[in-house]
């Protein structure tokens, strides 16, 4: 296999904005300065201008998702999953199978050059990353590099795209069949994200024992022709739990759904144990106790992992445009070149194919609601 060619970059590196923070744990301050030393041993050209100005070349090839992969010692460094990440600099790293210290965590501090190269720092290590890391006593290390990502979630927070989790299969989309009601408007929300993250979405109704079930079949089978799974479930009667665990097994799911639905309940089912409690969330970090909201992945017996994100109740979108949104309703696409605008949002517009279809009852009209409040984003 041809190699890619490695390709030379120049990197800006900030004025450094850790001197406070590093002045109140020594620790910290000892590690990474010896970070730095390591960079400068390993031959990197640091100018002699001091931290205001420094730039430097970095060596490293484009990774599919355009992604920048540093070339990095790969024999003195451990390959891991990251399991939590806070604020991009507080990692745990499980070590992958088939290396020394397998199954074994660190936790790692991450080489400023990982964050130099990413395209947007916050985001630069996420739970779910594939890293190389530089493992160092008791069990502590440097990230030095990040693997390219395949499916994201993430949402909208502070008007910046905010990575919740990365390396995702696929989306367990909870819901309730009652106590709360069924939203299919919110399922719809959680199906479009996962679309856009390129992630396949499964749809768990829970508290079946509620309800008649063969009420849901005509939701069920909607879904089902749209091409979703859809799993009925019931922690108190056992139903579809059985079909949970085969689809989770060898997976990386991530569990999302409004709160009250029942999916600690369910992973607690699944697995013994699995679901985060509340309390779990809060870590200290240099500033004190602080109850962070950050995605913590937990290994499955049966092979794969899962993903609880508590305290983040909805993944709002992030970055969808209004005229992109047509494409994530799978059967509004035969009707969407009917459409009298090239343009058409199949809000108001004269001649919308989408609209009719609707009328002709051809689309549902509560899928075509769930499409409106995206489009219009009034909920
Ligand atoms: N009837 C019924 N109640 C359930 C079921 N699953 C969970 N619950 C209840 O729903 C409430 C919320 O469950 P929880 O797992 O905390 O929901 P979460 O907020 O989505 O994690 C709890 O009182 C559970 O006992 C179920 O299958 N049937
Ligand atoms: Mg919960
Ligand atoms: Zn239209």
């Amino acid at each position: 296999m041809a190699k890619k060619p490695s390709k030379k970059i120049r990197v800006d590196f900030r004025k450094n904005r850790q001197n406070s923070t590093r002045q109140n744990d020594f620790t910290r301050r000892v590690q990474t300065d010896d970070a730095d030393i390591d960079e400068l041993k390993r031959g990197q050209r640091v100018s002699g201008k001091g931290d205001l100005s420094r730039r430097r070349t970095v060596f490293g090839e484009r990774g599919d998702d355009d992604s920048f992969v540093l070339s990095v010692d790969e024999a003195a460094c451990l390959r891991g999953r990251v399991l939590s990440a806070i604020g991009s600099t507080q990692c745990t790293v499980q070590v992958d199978e088939g290396q020394p210290h397998a199954g074994k965590r660190f936790e790692c501090t991450v080489r400023r050059v990982v964050r130099t190269v990413a395209r947007d720092a916050r985001n630069a290590v996420v739970t779910g990353d594939r890293v190389l890391f530089l493992p160092s006593e008791n069990q502590f290390g440097v990230i030095e590099r990040v693997e390219p990502r395949r499916g994201v979630l993430a949402r909208g927070h502070q008007y910046r795209q905010h990575i919740l989790v990365a390396n995702v299969s696929q989306v367990a989309i909870v819901s309730s069949a009652a106590e709360p009601a069924l939203k299919p408007a919110l399922i719809d929300r959680f199906l479009v994200s996962s679309a856009k993250g390129n992630v396949r979405a499964i749809i768990v109704v829970n508290k079946c024992d509620l309800i008649d079930v063969s009420d849901l079949q005509p939701m069920i089978g909607q879904y089902a022709r749209l091409g979703y799974t859809v799993v009925p479930a019931s922690v108190q009667t056992g139903l579809g739990i059985a079909w949970l665990q085969r689809l989770l097994k060898n997976e990386q799911t991530v569990f999302t759904g409004q709160s009250g639905v029942g999916k600690s309940s369910l992973l607690n089912t699944i697995q013994p144990g699995l679901a985060i409690k509340t309390g779990d969330v809060s870590r200290i970090t240099q500033k004190g106790r602080h109850t962070t909201r950050y995605a913590q992945l937990r290994e499955l017996t049966l092979g794969g992992w899962v993903v609880d994100t508590p305290g983040i109740r909805q993944l709002e979108l992030w970055n969808v445009q209004p005229e992109e949104m047509e494409g994530f309703f799978l059967e509004f696409r035969p009707f969407v070149p009917r459409c009298k605008f090239p343009d058409c949002l199949h809000l108001v517009e004269d001649g919308c194919a989408v609209r009719d279809a609707v009328q002709q009852d051809l689309i549902s009209q509560i899928r075509y609601e769930s499409y409106l409040r995206l489009v219009i984003g009034d909920d």
